[in-house]
């Protein structure tokens, strides 16, 4: 038997590829010179997916018969659309807990940022307007401030754990309340008109579209900063525009955007708020990691059939047989 046929629709951190080396038999789409014809001729044959940021819905694994596993590099999946993929017998796995602490020290820098203005004041400096005078008191401070973080997972908790030696309070919003000390809001508005920080650490996708909308940007507020970790999508891009122009709220960090690689205009010319370009992960130590985990999840498949790290759409296929 000839080694498994895997499928990389699009490129991928090379550790992917060189974990694999050896042990299966590595379909680069992009390089092909007709993606469209290796799809057809080899439809039968690849048995696997590894995913970077291509969207891979019903449509297209009704394309590959034969997938029976779509590996996925991230710990948000919301361009796999897992549901359909369990449909079709399809496993689907991402790389959670690896990037948990990476993304935890954006988010603290980000907010750190975001708050004192420091992008602001370096950029001061660097013009050399110094010399005219010192760079304008903030208006926000980080100490004894209340962080509502929307959506408290792994994420959510290595921030929390960041945040409470800076003297600031942690509660959150999730759909269930969870076993743990932090104040829990079960409506999201309350919990904006009810801290400074509204941190968003939940999963992008059709479930939380724009829950972040103009009604929870006015309930956080004139002194209120949104630190957005998560994805673009979760928050109304229109809408923070303008409630950043109009003093709505103070200000914001941002890491994700609703339209990746593009920014809303808006953003690029507001004094306040600071952009970053999609880094929360982004070191070798931390993307090696959640690259190597794509492969686990691949080799234990072919080995053992068992995904290190199944989503939880994917748990009805997973179940032991009666
Ligand atoms: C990566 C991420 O930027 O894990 C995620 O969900 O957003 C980031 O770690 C993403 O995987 C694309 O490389």
């Amino acid at each position: 038997m000839g080694l498994p046929v895997v499928l990389m629709p699009g490129p991928m951190n090379p550790a992917v590829a060189e974990g694999l080396d050896g042990k299966v038999e590595l379909i680069r789409l992009w390089e092909e010179a007709d993606p469209e014809a290796v799809l057809t001729e080899r439809r039968d044959e690849i048995v696997a997916v590894a995913a970077g940021g291509t969207r891979i819905d019903g449509e297209f694994l009704d394309r590959l018969p034969a997938v029976r596993i779509v590996a996925s590099f991230g710990v948000g999946y919301d361009q796999i659309d897992a549901t359909a993929a369990a449909e079709r017998g399809v496993v689907v796995t991402n790389t959670p807990g690896v990037l948990d602490d990476e993304v935890a020290d954006t988010a603290l820098g980000l907010l750190l940022m975001t708050v004192r203005e420091l992008p602001q004041a370096e950029r001061y400096l660097r013009a050399g307007k110094w010399q005219d005078g010192p760079y304008p008191l903030t208006k926000a401070t980080l100490h004894g401030r209340r962080l509502g973080i929307l959506g408290l997972g792994r994420i959510g908790q290595a921030i929390a754990d960041r945040v409470e030696p800076f003297g600031v309070s942690v509660a959150y919003h999730n759909r269930r309340r969870k076993d743990i000390a932090y104040r829990y809001y079960p409506s999201l508005l309350e919990m904006a008109r009810n801290v400074d920080i509204l941190m968003i650490v939940i999963p992008g996708g059709d479930d939380t579209r724009h829950l972040v909308d103009a009604e929870v940007l006015e309930a956080l507020g004139p002194d209120g900063v949104l630190i957005n970790v998560a994805r673009g999508t979760v928050v109304d891009e229109a809408a923070l525009v303008e409630a950043l122009s109009a003093g709505t709220i103070l200000s914001a960090g941002l890491d994700v955007y609703e339209d990746e690689p593009n920014v809303h205009p808006g953003l690029l010319d507001l004094p306040n708020a600071v952009l970053l370009p999609h880094v929360g992960s982004a070191t070798i130590p931390t993307r090696t990691a959640m690259a190597d985990l794509v492969v686990e999840n691949l080799v234990n498949w072919f080995a053992y059939g068992t995904p290190v790290t199944p989503v939880p759409e994917s748990a009805p296929l997973l179940k032991p047989p009666a």
